[in-house]
């Protein structure tokens, strides 16, 4: 089956396919079809925003399209940057990193406990959605280790696998929000007799 991924994110798109392709799934980029997509993220909460990219793509292409809405809850913080992870600081992931950091510059490792979010949304042409969720708790470390994933992986030292910017894709999609995720995703398109 052939979904169509619904992100601007390079490293997001990354995991669909290394986690999808080797289970039968095409995954097309919107740079694949030429497209150009930006919806306003307008929602209150990761649900509704990976459904609103979801759905303005699948109109957009007329094809089943696939997108999470994404981030990183502290609870230090009150449970920021939460759905506002993408613009916590208004510039790069690096100075992302670098807020959250400096936010956090007080509390100690006991109290920096917090949880990587991601809802997927699947939209089909026909107007109906699969949606799902997966969470990965940790804590937030004191300074960026390795070099490996996206985004807050730096800085996040899961319960499981340590730092996400030293775990391999293998040991991060094994217990991550998205690899979650997009393990009940599968089984629920399976449910479903779309696989
Ligand atoms: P699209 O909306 O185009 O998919 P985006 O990066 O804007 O791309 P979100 O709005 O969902 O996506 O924001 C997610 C934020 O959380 C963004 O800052 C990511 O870097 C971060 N994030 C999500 N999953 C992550 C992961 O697995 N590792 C590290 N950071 C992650």
């Amino acid at each position: 089956m052939q979904l169509l991924a619904a992100t601007n994110n390079k490293g997001k798109l990354r995991e669909y396919k290394r986690m999808l392709e080797p289970l039968g799934f095409e995954i097309l980029s919107l740079s694949d079809l030429s497209l150009q997509a930006d919806p306003e993220e307008t929602g209150s909460s990761f649900a509704e925003n990976a459904r609103i990219k979801a759905g303005y793509v699948c109109a957009l292409s007329g094809l089943p399209a696939l997108a999470d809405d994404s981030g990183l809850c502290v609870d230090a913080l009150d449970g920021a940057p939460g759905i506002y992870s993408a613009r916590y600081s208004g510039g790069s992931d690096e100075d992302n990193n670098q807020k959250l950091l400096q936010e956090l510059k007080d509390v100690p490792m006991e109290k920096r406990t917090a949880r990587f979010v991601c809802a997927i949304c699947c939209a089909w042409p026909d107007g109906s959605f699969t949606e799902t969720e997966g969470v990965c708790e940790g804590k937030i470390d004191f300074a960026p280790v390795g070099e490996e994933g996206f985004g807050y992986d730096p800085l996040f030292l899961s319960d499981e696998v340590g730092s996400f910017g030293l775990a391999s894709p293998e040991e991060k999609d094994a217990v991550s929000h998205r690899g979650a995720a997009l393990r009940e995703l599968v089984a629920r398109l399976k449910e479903e007799n779309r696989v």
